[in-house]
């Protein structure tokens, strides 16, 4: 089913320059960047974002470096998007990530995974496009290639 998810390279990923690759591996997967926005979180839509770990001990660090500088936002569409992207990313621990995903290639430690995409719960990844997007910033349009990547 073509779904949207929205996926984030934090503060650590741009610092780190790494952007471009990350972006590379989801348009390289077949995925459609559909809405992408480069930007600093302030800390209301961050609390908001992280609000179903409010309650863990690591939500006042987790919420300060999200807010430590740009990141990028964006929403990527395709087949089983979300939990195609998830799978991309590997685990949230970098140091147990698949060499191959995202965080098994890019990252060492828990506290900075280079990259957020929404988890599969039902309702995660439109709750999160709709708190980074308004409507008229995500663009329906067709790639080129679209009939070689689905039968
Ligand atoms: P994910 O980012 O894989 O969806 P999550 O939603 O469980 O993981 O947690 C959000 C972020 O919070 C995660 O990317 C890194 C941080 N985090 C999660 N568990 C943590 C822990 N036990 N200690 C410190 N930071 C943690
Ligand atoms: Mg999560």
């Amino acid at each position: 089913m073509t779904e949207r998810t929205f996926v984030m390279v934090k503060p650590d990923g741009v610092q780190r320059g790494l952007i471009g690759e990350i972006v590379g591996r989801f348009e390289d997967r077949g995925l459609k960047l559909v809405g992408a926005k480069f930007v600093e979180i302030d800390r209301d839509l961050a609390e908001e974002h992280y609000g179903e770990h409010e309650d863990e001990p690591f939500f006042e660090d987790l919420v300060d470096f999200i807010t430590s500088g740009p990141v990028m936002a964006m929403v990527w569409e395709g087949q089983d998007a979300v939990a195609q992207v998830r799978a991309m990313m590997g685990e949230t621990d970098p140091a147990e990530s698949a060499p191959g995903t995202v965080r098994g290639d890019l990252g060492l430690d828990l506290g900075r995974n280079v990259i957020h995409g929404s988890d599969t719960e039902e309702g995660s990844a439109e709750r999160e496009i709709d708190l980074f997007f308004d409507d008229d910033e995500l663009v329906d349009y067709e790639r080129i290639d679209e009939q070689w990547l689905y039968e």
